[in-house]
């Protein structure tokens, strides 16, 4: 069948032309921006969604992304009753209860016959972005009680996370820039602009970017690519080689510490280690890095100089330099090097929030701060915060022994497009003996799943940004209850997860019915209970009734003693497990270099993989498209516009060429989450658009060796013209 934008969704309806009813405040949860919407809604409809101008944080602003919320609601293609596949691989509709009941009986099978780490579990992004998501996930992991569980982190956060950890005591304990107030911002890696900011909450992104400038501050960015946040608010901008900022960071210590710029007495009042981080930072002098990262001594002391010159100034690192070959070495110099120069717990510095409902003693209860209490059965990676790099997930499956992966729950993710080496993982998901997944489509993913179980919309069961309210560049509360009933035979993730849960757990089974009607309110019960027991003593009913959201001010400092969980109260600046690292970045200074590397991009109208269903985000040009500076391309033949194949050690895709002057020689772009042509029966706007998985050609093996972040940016390519076919039609990839 064929099924364009056009006859699938209704037309938007023109609010002016229906009773015009009061738009209803709610705020969406896509990035963690945080933006506050204005959603107008009849008979159960949505019918507009447009910024909300009285949000406390983001004062009206919105993206693209915000309004698509109304599309996905009403998608055609989003599941609306839980699937299960038949033994020719299609799909039939059944009822909860019968798919609950037949997934608790084979999750038991499997673990009685093979023990709790044959079944895998992967607890994918969206999850953060949700409380009934983020609890019910805790829940179900307390049920699995797996070893083998997986999420993101290790393609994203882990290095930060790590820093916090070993230098704070506490993985949550992450400072933000205080943005509003701060005459000197030097960005790492960050596309905030674009993003939204990450584990940096900008509500109204577009004018606290700007502000800084504006302000006659300076907004420096280190990145091999003039990103739209340079265009929008940098005043300077330096190109860095990608994996360069560990030893751009070492170097400005060095400066720091050679004209005696570090406030010794002062430093050792909140922290430890300045002497190994002194003699750290003495093997990398400007003039040693320079040539490597493609940053000029003057340049680097420079900035150095300025940052120590100015009280109101902040290094922030972000995902590029996570992803990259030194992330967690960047990230920890990133919270040394703010804290040496006096930049920590002060206002215009790296501030920690004070979020209204704190997870914090909570987390550290169910988490822990600890690593490598466990290790990955096949290659020996480290577990981090309870869970294994995602990129061992493949081999797990694949390697036969005892500890095998047998069966995977997938909740809200989508790894075979987010996983380095996708195609390999997508091979093992296919000879499990069972898959759950817990999605609001039949994706890449899911469509490997014995079961698939669909979330409702946002719309229909609320949210609040527990874990991401403690991110944000202002301390805010807001909660948006629920605006619309729900639609379909869809459950929300808590409920979802609890019950499987409460399946799982022998004692409990049998008071199912009961169990699950006491806790169907518990997340917020929850919620209510951390808010009460806040510093600012407030409650959920009153939140619900100021859906713009409660302003709680500006950040404050004084929150270090909070937030420090080591055991002498003090930072550690100089962790041994990042210590025994550089020697590997020694190394990477005087390695030859590749000749061309990879790394990625986001685009406003991408939200990693799965808004490509949407029209409104799906039009417009080809954006998965590789960047290539005119030099490289000249030098490789290749012209704007032509197909060109990109090869790695895993596989290789075909793209479309784009050649800008705005990517620096030796280094390629290409954005991730694209790829849906194998699920185009079931993505029926996403499955046509042109583009292929740059996790086809990522390396499931290249991670660093500290905790196994997958590296990302910085991957080892080869580009050629393609010599046949269209780029959206799938090529074949390497084992
Ligand atoms: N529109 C949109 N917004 C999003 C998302 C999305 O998919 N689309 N995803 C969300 C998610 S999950 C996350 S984690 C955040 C991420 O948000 P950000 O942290 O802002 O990350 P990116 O936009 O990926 O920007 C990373 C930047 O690092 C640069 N870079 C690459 N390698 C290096 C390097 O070695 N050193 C330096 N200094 N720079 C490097 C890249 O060119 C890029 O500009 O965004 C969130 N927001
Ligand atoms: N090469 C490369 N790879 C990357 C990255 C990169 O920059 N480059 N970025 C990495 C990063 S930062 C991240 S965070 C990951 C993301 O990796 P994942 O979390 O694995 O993938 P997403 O694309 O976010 O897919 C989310 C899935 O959840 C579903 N979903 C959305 N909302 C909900 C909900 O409320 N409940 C449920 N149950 N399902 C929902 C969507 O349909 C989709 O299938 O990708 C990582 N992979
Ligand atoms: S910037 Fe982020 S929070 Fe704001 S509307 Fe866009 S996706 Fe939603
Ligand atoms: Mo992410």
């Amino acid at each position: 069948m064929r099924w364009g934008p056009a006859a699938a969704y209704p037309a938007a309806v023109n609010a002016e032309e229906s009773t015009s009813p009061a738009p209803r405040a709610f705020a969406c949860n896509l990035c963690e921006a945080l933006c506050g919407l204005h959603v107008t809604v009849a008979h159960d409809r949505v019918l507009a969604i447009r910024g909300n101008p009285d949000d406390v944080f983001s004062r009206g602003h919105i993206c693209p992304k915000g309004p698509a919320l109304r599309e996905l609601r009403e998608d055609p293609d989003r599941l609306r009753t839980p699937l299960r596949r038949r033994p020719d691989g299609s799909f039939e509709a059944v009822s909860w209860d019968l798919a609950m009941g037949e997934i608790a009986a084979r999750l038991r099978a499997i673990r009685r016959a093979h023990g709790r780490d044959a079944v895998g579990y992967y607890v994918g992004n969206p999850v953060v972005h949700s409380h009934r998501a983020s609890l019910g996930s805790q829940v179900l992991q307390l049920a699995l009680g797996t070893r083998n569980r997986f999420d993101p982190n290790s393609q994203d956060s882990n290095p930060r996370l790590f820093a916090a950890m070993q230098v704070h005591g506490d993985g949550l304990a992450m400072p933000v820039p205080d943005i509003d107030r701060t005459d000197l911002l030097i960005v790492l890696g960050a596309n905030p602009a674009v993003t939204g900011g990450s584990q940096m909450g900008l509500g109204d992104v577009r004018a606290r970017l700007r502000g800084v400038r504006e302000r006659g501050g300076r907004v420096v960015v280190f990145d091999p690519r003039r990103t739209e946040t340079v265009e929008l608010a940098a005043t300077e901008h330096h190109v860095i080689r990608p994996g360069g900022d560990a030893a751009l960071l070492l170097a400005m210590l060095h400066e720091l510490f050679e004209r005696g710029r570090i406030d010794e007495a002062a430093t050792a009042r909140i922290a430890g280690g300045l002497e190994a981080l002194r003699e750290a930072a003495s093997r990398f002098a400007p003039e040693r890095v320079s040539a490597a990262i493609g940053v000029a001594p003057a340049t680097i002391r420079e900035l150095a100089n300025a940052l120590a010159d100015t009280p109101r100034a902040v290094v922030y690192g972000r995902l590029g330099a996570c992803q990259s070959a030194f992330g967690p070495l960047v990230m920890w110099l990133v919270e040394a090097l703010n804290a040496v120069t006096g930049h920590l717990d002060r206002e215009g510095c790296a501030m920690f929030p004070a979020p209204a409902a704190d997870i914090g003693p909570l987390a550290r209860r169910l988490v822990g701060n600890r690593y490598g209490r466990w290790r990955s059965r096949v290659r020996g990676l480290p577990e981090f915060l309870g869970s294994l790099p995602s990129s061992v997930m493949a081999e797990e499956m694949e390697t036969p022994g005892s500890g095998q992966i047998r069966a995977l729950v997938c909740l809200a993710g989508n790894p075979v497009l987010s996983v380095p080496n996708g195609p390999r993982l997508e091979r093992a998901l296919g000879k499990l003996d069972l898959v759950v997944a817990v999605d609001l489509y039949l994706n890449e993913t899911s469509r490997h799943a014995h079961y698939v179980l669909p979330t409702a919309h946002v719309f229909e069961s609320g949210n609040y940004d527990l874990v991401l309210l403690g991110l944000t560049v202002r301390n805010v509360a807001r909660y948006s209850p629920p605006i619309v009933a729900r639609a379909g035979d869809t459950r929300d993730d808590w409920e979802i997860c609890s019950e499987l849960a409460i399946r799982l757990l022998p004692g409990v089974r049998h008071l199912r019915r009961l169990v699950l009607r006491l806790s169907r309110r518990l997340p917020e019960r929850l919620i209510d209970w951390l808010l009460r027991r806040g510093r600012y003593r407030l409650r959920l009913e009153r939140l619900a009734r100021e859906p713009n959201g409660v302003d709680l001010g500006p950040l404050k400092a004084g929150e270090l003693p909070r937030r420090v969980h080591t055991p002498d109260g003090r930072l550690r600046l100089a962790p041994e497990p990042l210590l025994a690292d550089l020697p590997r970045l020694e190394a990477w200074l005087d390695a030859p270099r590749e000749p061309l590397v990879l790394i990625g991009r986001r685009h406003l109208r991408d939200n990693n993989s799965w808004m490509h269903n949407l029209p409104s985000l799906a039009s417009g040009k080809d954006r998965a498209t590789l960047w290539m500076h005119p030099r490289d391309a000249a030098s490789l033949g290749l012209s704007d516009g032509v197909t060109v194949e990109v090869t790695s050690r895993t596989g290789s895709l075909r793209a479309r060429l784009e050649v800008r002057d705005a990517i620096t020689p030796g280094v390629v772009s290409l954005p991730h989450g694209y790829g849906h042509a194998s699920a185009r029966d079931r993505l029926r706007v996403a499955g046509a658009l042109p583009g292929e998985s740059v996790n086809a050609i990522t390396d499931e093996l290249l991670v660093e060796p500290v905790i196994g972040t997958s590296i990302l940016n910085g991957v080892p390519v080869s580009v050629r013209p393609a010599t046949r076919g269209r780029p959206w039609e799938p090529t074949a990839t390497a084992d």
